[in-house]
């Protein structure tokens, strides 16, 4: 039985956050071409363990990844313990394929974990449940795998319940060597394959127990776009605690049946892979990422924005650019982000607004004339108008007020990158 109060409880620190980051990083970041790579280019196990052997991380620095992630404003932060390719960053004692037999030579999660934890941000690993290095995997036939098109997988005779075996005991391990792990982020479902196909239920009952306040996202039962059901709207324990919408913002926010918000998290990439490409120089710019990230507090969600750190270890310049600019915007204004949700009022058509009780932030985003109305309020009800990051008042004209609203409001402009350069902050 879906238990409110338990969820209503752990979900809370992750609405507060409402910014994170995500770390795509593995032994797909030498060749350089995505994450899919193995699979894209239909790699044979053998053609792709000249990655493994090369595998040398000598810049690997999680202190410096997670210093990033805080300066940014992010508050958790998701690394891939395991991706589709079936590579461990973590020390499994039930397998062979994973950094501590690299040149790497150790255990590359728990540096991560401790290092995030040092920084007092929340510790996610992503884990997926598709593997394609593991033989139990279903091969030919699947229609990402890598070798779905080879003859000589045609034939051969999968036991999948030993992979849900082993899957299982990882994510065991994940749970038991690690101290406390707050978010758990499941990759993916099909539809022929999910749910209790993986035996969801057995293994979050067994996550429940060792890890009782971790998060999860709802890909055990849902697909890759990361919408479907969720715990709120659905019994079945497996369905996880938030949505997990991919490379998109709901237009909305989402509901469950009951007309209820759920919670949900869109993540995002900053150019367009996830795992390192070299030839991806498409990235977004901060004042877009902010935009996004406003977009999805003032639907009541979160943001999950991915870094693709190369094969020794670094973070890609125009990443860490982004990064540093969004951290300059965050600090004069997390307060229109942290703890915020939904407002209830209409989108304005200059921006968007969150709100944090009855305080209400306007972020003017497209607005090239100079002032705003304020649709809603009644000029009486407001108690002050300032900028935030900069803690300026500003004057009401009486035309700008409409009609009915409550106390305080602050007034965040932003962002353009003019702003991003020279406010200074509080
Ligand atoms: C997807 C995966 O297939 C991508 O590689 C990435 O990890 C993304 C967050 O989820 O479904």
């Amino acid at each position: 039985m879906f238990d409110r109060e338990a969820y209503n409880k752990r979900i809370e620190w992750f609405k507060e956050a409402r910014f994170g980051m995500f770390i795509h990083w593995g032994l797909y970041s030498i060749p350089a071409r995505g994450e899919w790579v193995r699979s894209t280019e239909q790699m044979s196990i053998e053609d792709y363990q000249e990655y493994f052997d090369e595998f040398n991380p000598v810049d690997y620095n999680p202190k410096e990844w997670a210093r990033m992630a805080k300066e940014a404003g992010m508050k958790y932060v998701v690394l891939t313990a395991k991706h589709h390719d079936g590579f461990c960053l973590f020390d499994s004692q039930y397998t062979e394929y994973k950094a501590t037999n690299t040149k790497a030579g150790r255990d590359l999660i728990r540096e991560y974990v401790d290092a995030v934890r040092a920084e007092g941000l929340k510790v996610g690993l992503y884990y997926s449940i598709i593997d394609w290095h593991h033989p139990d995997f279903p091969h030919y036939g699947d229609r990402q795998h890598p070798m779905r098109n080879n003859e000589a997988y045609k034939d051969v005779v999968h036991n999948f319940d030993n992979y849900l075996d082993y899957m299982h005991k990882q994510v065991r391990e994940l749970c038991t060597n690690y101290g406390q792990i707050d978010l758990l982020w499941f990759d993916f479902s099909y539809d022929h394959l999910r749910g209790e196909a993986w035996r969801a239920t057995e293994l979050v009952n067994m996550i429940r127990e060792l890890q009782p306040n971790v998060i999860m996202d709802n890909r055990l039962e849902v697909s890759g776009e990361g919408y479907g059901s969720l715990a709120t709207n659905n019994p079945q324990v497996y369905s996880g605690d938030f949505v997990s919408p991919e490379q998109i913002i709901p237009l909305e926010g989402i509901r469950d049946e009951a007309g209820r918000p759920v919670m949900w998290e869109a993540c995002i990439t900053m150019n367009n892979n996830w795992g390192y490409n070299e030839r991806d120089k498409f990235f977004k710019s901060p004042d877009m990422i902010v935009k996004k990230l406003v977009e999805c507090v003032s639907k009541g969600g979160n943001m999950i924005l991915n870094i693709g750190p190369d094969a020794k270890g670094n973070v890609p310049q125009e990443s860490v650019d982004v990064l540093r600019r969004v951290g300059k915007w965050m600090k004069g204004n997390h307060l229109s982000i942290y703890g915020c949700d939904n407002s209830g009022m209409d989108k304005p058509e200059y921006g968007r607004i969150t709100r944090n009780g009855n305080k209400i932030y306007y972020h003017v985003m497209e607005n090239p004339i100079g002032f705003v109305a304020l649709h809603g309020l009644k000029k009486e009800d407001i108690k002050k108008i300032r900028l935030l990051a900069t803690g300026t008042e500003l004057k009401i004209a009486d035309s700008w007020v409409t009609s009915n609203y409550p106390d305080v409001v602050f007034v965040s402009f932003g962002p353009n990158p003019q702003m991003l350069d020279d406010i200074d902050t509080v």
